[in-house]
């Protein structure tokens, strides 16, 4: 059956097209939350930022510490709640002291309520959390709560509560900064995304209703490569197909041998690395591949290689355009699982939330 004739299910498509109103109302919000100058004048001097996160929570750790690397100049780095739970000494910096950030739209993750009991009750660390759910372990009981109630979902999948509580922190880096530029650019860029959400989706789904893959590769260098990771769970969560996510130049180093006129691979374009980046996409076109191209600009050579191509520009830092890259890679999962027949509000697998009895 055509998607154009399929019925999506009530949530995750609508939650994707609500962003650019929900990033607005999180960012006004966030522009009168005491929280952040609390933060502010709480953080000590010359920390380390450590981003902790499960699934995509873990991914958007990874955005986000790029992100606030790039915004703040502090030193910032992303890992799974497991790994501060299981090698806390290989984790946490000995010199320095350490600002970590917990991450979990349920704040109910088991891994992350209990990194976030570790830090803050084992070693003395206080923690920010950001979280959607007000009434949860993770607000309830950490030093500094970020709560972005409007990015609440009901779908399975995290789709606006990562973009929004990624906007959320890059917030929280300008803040920090005083950065009254980045918070503009932030400010403005639900209305300058209002375009692509009008013409994309059915660009995406008339793509997806002509082309059928055997596999997908998501491929983004520093900040874009949480989004391409991002992106590649989408479609695994979302339609069931083996979708993986690599550092953009890592691909060729032995992946791209799988690449095969049935294989999707998504490029996630930067401005640091462009040149870089289109000399592989022409590259791995010339291999047969079809492409989608997610840009910052467009020219004759990105035009060439994309069989899909959205173009997403943003001034300012090209962290600022993260979360207007992202809903793409959604959209993608979202029509190809309704492709194959699956139901993306209630996917194979999954729950909300992982509950674990235990942690040895
Ligand atoms: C983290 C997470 C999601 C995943 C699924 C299960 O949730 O792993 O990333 O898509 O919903 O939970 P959270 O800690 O951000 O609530």
């Amino acid at each position: 059956m055509p998607l154009t004739q399929i019925n999506p299910p009530p949530h995750m498509l609508r939650e994707i097209l609500s962003q650019p109103e929900c990033w607005s109302e999180c960012i006004r919000q966030l522009e009168n939350d005491a929280i952040l100058r609390e933060i502010s004048t709480n953080v000590p001097a010359d920390s380390e930022w450590l981003f902790v996160g499960c699934g995509t929570s873990y991914y958007l750790a990874l955005s986000a510490a790029a992100s606030f690397s790039a915004i703040s100049g502090m030193p910032a780095r992303a890992v799974p709640a497991s790994e501060v739970l299981l090698f806390p000494d290989a984790v946490l910096p000995k010199r320095r002291p350490i600002v970590p950030v917990l991450i979990s739209r349920s704040g109910r993750t088991t891994e992350v309520v209990k990194a976030r009991n570790y830090l803050e009750d084992e070693r003395g660390i206080r923690a920010i959390a950001i979280t959607c759910a007000a009434d949860q372990a993770l607000a309830q009981a950490s030093s500094f709560p970020i709560v972005l109630s409007a990015a609440e979902e009901l779908s399975t999948v995290m789709t606006r509560s990562f973009s929004s509580m990624l906007l959320g922190l890059q917030y929280l880096a300008a803040t920090l900064m005083d950065d009254m530029g980045v918070m503009q650019s932030l400010k403005h860029l639900p209305k300058a995304a209002e375009s692509l959400f009008r013409e994309t989706p059915p660009r995406l789904r008339d793509f997806v209703g002509r082309h059928d893959f055997d596999d997908y590769v998501f491929l983004g260098h520093g900040p874009f490569y949480g989004i391409a990771c991002e992106a590649a769970l989408k479609v695994m969560e979302s339609s069931c197909s083996y979708a993986q996510s690599f550092h953009s130049l890592e691909f060729r180093h032995g992946p791209k041998s799988i690449v095969s006129a049935k294989t999707l691979v998504g490029f996630f374009l930067s401005d640091s690395g462009y040149a870089a980046e289109v000399d592989l996409l022409e590259e791995i076109k010339s291999l047969g591949a079809i492409t989608f191209v997610v840009t910052p600009r467009v020219d004759n050579r990105v035009r060439a290689g994309a069989d899909l191509l959205v173009e997403v520009p943003m001034p300012g830092p090209e962290c600022l355009r993260l979360a207007g890259c992202i809903p793409w890679g959604q959209l993608l999962g979202l029509y190809t699982g309704l492709k194959k027949g699956l139901n993306p509000d209630s996917p194979r697998n999954l729950s909300q939330v992982v509950i674990l009895n235990e942690i040895p």
